[in-house]
């Protein structure tokens, strides 16, 4: 398809060019004549030649006036439509700029990890550096930290040991210290487990045990 519109496109191009050509060719044709009508020596002429020649004046004369008449009325029709073609092109290209765009979008490959599966994801500041993280939970990975950086996504791994086929991940600050901790239920280790950032890596506690077998479809923080 691209192909095709630059084709259409140079195919449009060679057709104006022809026509300003074609235009070009005639005009300089007819002013070579109307020049050379006046260059020409008009003493020798007989009478009834340069008789004729006068009343071909006026013609001109009066061709010349409806020339630069219709010629201000088409140089304004013709800046019209150059107009509208340009308003017409923005348009028609804008729309090509936003799919662009959107792909661009679909492209955009935050981070990768080694697994085929990845049902949990939490974003929030969990350590504490002001920017959004997000922390997700994989098959059987581990869990992991993504961070903004000004270079792009850090990745880290939290904890290779944290694995299960919902390993569902909460972030909550349940203790009230203003900071948000990671709760993680590690179906396959069988643990509810707690991770807290220490200023430089997380701290791991267990909060309860996990039954053998249950699947954890999610956690929540509620006040009760
Ligand atoms: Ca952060
Ligand atoms: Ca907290």
């Amino acid at each position: 398809m691209n192909q095709s519109i630059h084709q259409l496109m140079q195919l449009v191009l060679q057709g104006i060019a022809w026509v300003l050509k074609t235009i070009e060719l005639l005009w300089d044709w007819s002013w070579s004549q109307i020049t050379g009508m006046f260059n020409m020596s008009w003493s020798n002429l007989a009478a009834w030649k340069m008789l004729l020649g006068v009343v071909a004046i006026v013609v001109l004369a009066g061709i010349l006036v409806t020339m630069a008449r219709r010629g201000m009325e088409a140089f304004g029709k013709i800046a019209a439509a150059f107009w509208t073609m340009v308003l017409t092109m923005l348009a028609i290209v804008s729309f090509v700029v936003i799919a662009g765009v959107l792909s661009r979008g679909f492209q955009w490959v935050v981070a990768t990890v080694p697994d085929r599966l990845m049902r949990a994801m939490a974003a929030g500041d969990v350590n504490g550096d002001g920017k959004v993280d997000i922390v997700a939970g994989a098959l059987s990975s581990g869990l992991w930290l993504f961070e903004q950086t000004p270079d792009g996504w850090k990745k880290t791994q939290i904890d290779a040991a944290s694995s299960g086929f919902e390993h569902p991940v909460l972030l909550a600050d349940l203790d009230g210290d203003g900071a948000l901790e990671i709760y993680v239920a590690s179906e396959d280790q069988q643990e509810l487990r707690q991770y807290r950032w220490n200023g430089k890596t997380f701290d791991k506690s267990v909060v309860m045990p996990l039954t053998k077998g249950d699947i954890t479809w999610n956690l929540t923080d509620a006040k009760l």
